[in-house]
């Protein structure tokens, strides 16, 4: 059989003192970390679209990197990155995969064509699933690439448009459900506006939930067990994107009834671009119940735009995994890598060294998290933050026997606040880097 990246062996974990490069320093999948394996854990996907797809094109110029896998195109280069992205998966030691429909197989002239096309690759895929033991993570449909979604899929103004997001969104939870993927995501492409002047938001908001809810209803229909979710991002390619951030996102959910079948996928590059942090967007699901998966990646601090670079940075990291060791871990989510190597890194070892990065990276910061959590300082800090509840007046408010009168009283007699204590940030901060360095 051929071999794709035949010049990368399998990845194995040599320690923090190898220096090769095409070996995890930090990622040992099968040590137990918080009674579970590093791999049970963080559960690593990686992403079609960037990975086997993606050839470093930018607005400036065409890719540097080769993706055509030795092929004219085709169905024919649609085989080759089946072959190619499990061979890839199974030498990094990556048991799961996210993929959109137009990733695996090429759109055709009709529905029926492009349906053919998915269903002849997704045979190939099952197939290659089983021998590798590889699974799925999530399906998606890509209802944003093609130019009949240029005003958007589920929100566009023209109904027909609407009908062929339906048509797709139908196909990709079939193939979900062929490959038993874990969950299905809506990352709202073009669901966004570019101007009010022509756009009845409360019209295309009321569309986006229709089709949301006709996914749900057709998910139980065909035996869908794994969750739904919804990728917020603020704004590219739409100036504003309705799934703004968790919050906004979380808002519509509950104003449809979609919040008891909908959980989040929050990807790191999207936070940044919504002004948040990571930390937040992760905080934000967490406290409401619905913390799903994340695209792991990274943006740079010093460009607005969604450079889905792979994530390096292990402060930022740390504190993810921080929030999703304190929401339980993963269920049915994961760290998919929704990250491409940067455009001048076009050889074939970078993809890989790429992705040792990122699962090193995490590997790292899911380790620092049980150790900040193990150090205890944080939470206890955190209870005595807010031991002013646990008796006396705070305790009264929150057993509801207070009211603004009897609270007027209170304050009253008090004459002043002299109970505040310091919030200790910068305690804080240093307790995190000694934890993260004596590592
Ligand atoms: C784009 C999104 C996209 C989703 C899947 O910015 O990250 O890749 O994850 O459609
Ligand atoms: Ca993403
Ligand atoms: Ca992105």
């Amino acid at each position: 059989m051929k071999e794709y990246f035949n010049r990368i062996p399998r990845i194995c974990y040599e320690g923090r003192q190898s220096k090769n490069p095409l070996a995890f320093k930090y990622y040992d999948r099968d040590k137990i970390v918080g009674g579970k394996t590093m791999k049970e854990q963080l559960r690593f996907a990686m992403c079609w679209w960037h990975t086997l797809c993606s050839e470093g094109a930018d607005m400036f110029g065409v890719g540097t990197s080769d993706k055509r896998f030795g092929t004219a195109g085709g169905m024919e280069l649609a085989k080759a990155k089946v072959y190619a992205g499990f061979e890839l998966m199974d030498k990094l030691g990556i048991e799961y995969f996210c993929f959109h429909d137009r990733d695996i197989a090429p759109e055709g002239d009709t529905i029926a064509e492009s349906n053919r096309n998915l269903d002849e690759i997704a045979g190939l895929i099952s197939e290659q699933m089983k021998k590798y033991k590889i699974k799925c993570l999530w399906g998606t449909a890509n209802l944003f690439g093609n130019p009949r979604y240029m005003h958007g899929a589920g929100t566009a103004p023209n109904a027909d448009v609407f009908a062929f997001a339906a048509a797709q969104v139908k196909k990709a939870l079939e193939l979900t459900v062929r490959f038993g993927g874990e969950g299905y995501v809506f990352w709202g492409g073009r669901e966004g506006y570019e101007t009010l002047l022509n756009t009845d938001m409360g019209f295309e908001l009321d569309n986006m939930a229709r089709l949301m809810h006709m996914a749900v209803d057709y998910a139980d229909k065909i035996g869908f067990k794994g969750d739904f979710y919804i990728e917020p991002k603020p704004k590219e390619p739409t100036k504003h994107q309705y799934d703004f951030d968790a919050a906004t996102t979380i808002g519509f959910l509950r104003k449809y009834g979609l919040d008891k079948r909908f959980k989040l996928n929050i990807e790191a590059n999207h936070a940044t671009l919504a002004g948040h942090s990571f930390q937040h967007e992760l905080r934000v699901a967490a406290i409401n119940g619905m913390f799903g998966s994340i695209d792991a990646n990274q943006g740079d601090t010093l460009l607005g735009w969604d450079t889905d670079q792979f994530p390096t940075d292990i402060y930022s990291a740390a504190l993810a995994m921080y929030e999703v060791i304190k929401a339980g871990g993963f269920t049915k989510g994961g760290l998919n890598f929704d990250s491409k190597q940067r455009r001048g890194s076009f050889e074939q070892e970078d993809v890989v060294i790429a992705h040792i990065a990122g699962m090193d990276t995490f590997a790292l910061a899911l380790e620092l998290a049980f150790k900040l959590i193990e150090d205890g300082r944080i939470d206890a800090f955190l209870a005595e933050r807010y031991a002013s509840w646990r008796g006396g007046i705070g305790k009264s408010i929150l057993e509801g026997r207070e009211s603004l009168e009897t609270l007027a009283d209170y304050a009253a007699a008090l004459g002043e606040v002299r109970s505040n204590r310091s919030g200790r940030q910068e305690y804080l901060e240093s307790v995190f880097n000694q934890v993260m360095l004596n590592m």
